[in-house]
């Protein structure tokens, strides 16, 4: 990775390395900790650094838990669309919600909480899953200057995918590095990720 050579207008985003992304968490992506010497050394990298993190209420809407007689991983309509079941996961300041203890990260200079709000989840770093409310990242990077984001961690067929592209839709230069991020790979997520990060002008590496 030494070619990225990244300048002071590149920012690494890394997306929700905690610890229920990880294997022995509640919604474990497969090897999802394998991300973390690899963000560890890009990190080092990069003068500018961003962290995200998954962080919902106990309740949340987005919990198959919070819907009688539903199972994690199906499907429901919500206001907003169609929104996919998920295990209890990211309770706000529960074990499972913190970064993984392993990520190494200290210059990082901003965290962003995301999917707070009971009714609505939010798989971006931008927006939350009605692709309106704001959850601020895009006023932070754009007045600090930054033009081209790189997106790495967890899950690459969610919150990376919908990160991705919408930075690319903000007017961002927006980057995947694929080696940095790892999948849930449920019902065509990742095929359609790919296609979605293509269509919208996402570069993949
Ligand atoms: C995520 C499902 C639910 C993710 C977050 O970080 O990709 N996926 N909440
Ligand atoms: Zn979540």
């Amino acid at each position: 990775m030494n070619e990225l050579n990244p300048g002071v207008s590149d920012l690494l985003l890394v997306i929700d390395v905690q610890n229920d992304f990880c294997t022995g968490g509640n919604l474990a992506v497969p090897g999802g900790e394998e991300v973390v010497p690899i963000i560890n050394r890009l990190g080092q990298q990069f003068e500018n650094v961003a962290i995200t993190q998954d962080w919902h209420p106990v309740g949340h809407s987005s919990f198959a838990s919070s819907h009688a007689g539903k199972e994690p991983f199906s499907e429901i309509d919500m206001p907003y669309g169609p929104q996919t079941l998920w295990p209890d996961h990211c309770i706000q300041a529960s074990h499972g919600a913190e970064l993984h203890d392993g990520l190494d990260l200290p210059h990082a200079a901003m965290i962003v909480r995301k999917g707070y709000r009971k009714q609505i989840d939010s798989y971006s770093a931008f927006f939350e899953n009605d692709h309106k409310t704001p959850t601020g990242l895009a006023g932070y990077l754009r007045e600090r200057g930054f033009k081209k984001i790189y997106c790495v961690g967890l899950a690459l067929d969610f919150c990376v995918r919908f990160s991705a592209v919408d930075a690319a839709n903000l007017g961002f230069h927006s980057v995947v590095l694929e080696n940095a991020c790892r999948a849930i790979d449920m019902m065509g997520s990742l095929d359609a990720a790919r296609k979605d990060m293509a269509d919208k002008g996402v570069l993949v590496v």
